[in-house]
């Protein structure tokens, strides 16, 4: 029997396009530029080039998380809490991110809240309009065929547009070979799975 769980979930204007180019702009002024890969407990070799930048907004973040809610109340149905700190990425010609996933197979808090939880729904925003850069499409894998794997685009075409996917799921970004790509990435947390 197929398994008809949605492989992801797609909204669009979640943020106004004001709202998202006052964004890039706040963030590269003031965003905390960060390094790939700084958790200590990644489970796997990050692989990838982009410039990443971390920063809180509360506004910001309870919208996100409201709109990460819903979408999961309609497909998934998962126990979540609280959205880690927003990572803007912005990415040039030649930066990707290969085939990995958001979460990991250990609980964490580095934040020192109460509980340890385990990331359960990761989420990106488109920041800028898909027309000012080539490559750069995020890929979610959706299975196998002929020993290949199949996936599916997220379709992030204008800014506000945002796509929700279980952090379980695989997916990439494929190489900018022209223009700047930036897009705001979250991940919403839960109580351990067991
Ligand atoms: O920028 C994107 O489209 C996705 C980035 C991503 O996969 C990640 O930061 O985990």
């Amino acid at each position: 029997m197929l398994n008809t769980l949605s492989l992801c979930h797609k909204r669009t204007n979640v943020l106004t396009e004001k709202q998202c180019t006052n964004i890039v702009n706040w963030v590269l002024r003031n965003g905390t530029r960060e390094k790939p890969g700084t958790f200590s407990n990644r489970d796997s070799k990050l692989d990838r080039n982009a410039n990443l930048y971390f920063f809180n907004n509360r506004e910001v973040s309870e919208k996100l998380l409201d709109h990460v809610q819903d979408a999961n109340k309609t497909n998934w149905n998962v126990k979540l809490n609280f959205c880690e700190p927003l990572q803007m990425s912005e990415y040039n010609p030649g930066d990707f991110y290969t085939w990995h996933k958001d979460s990991f197979s250990k609980p964490m808090n580095p934040w020192n809240r109460k509980e340890d939880s385990i990331r359960k729904m990761s989420f990106v925003v488109a920041l800028n309009d898909k027309s000012e850069y080539e490559g750069g499409e995020l890929q979610l894998v959706s299975g196998w065929q002929n020993e290949k794997v199949t996936y599916r685009e997220a379709q992030l075409y204008r800014p506000g547009d945002m796509i929700v996917f279980p952090s379980l799921t695989d997916h990439r970004v494929t190489k900018i070979t022209k223009g700047k790509r930036y897009t705001l990435v979250g991940w919403v947390h839960g109580p351990p799975f067991i």
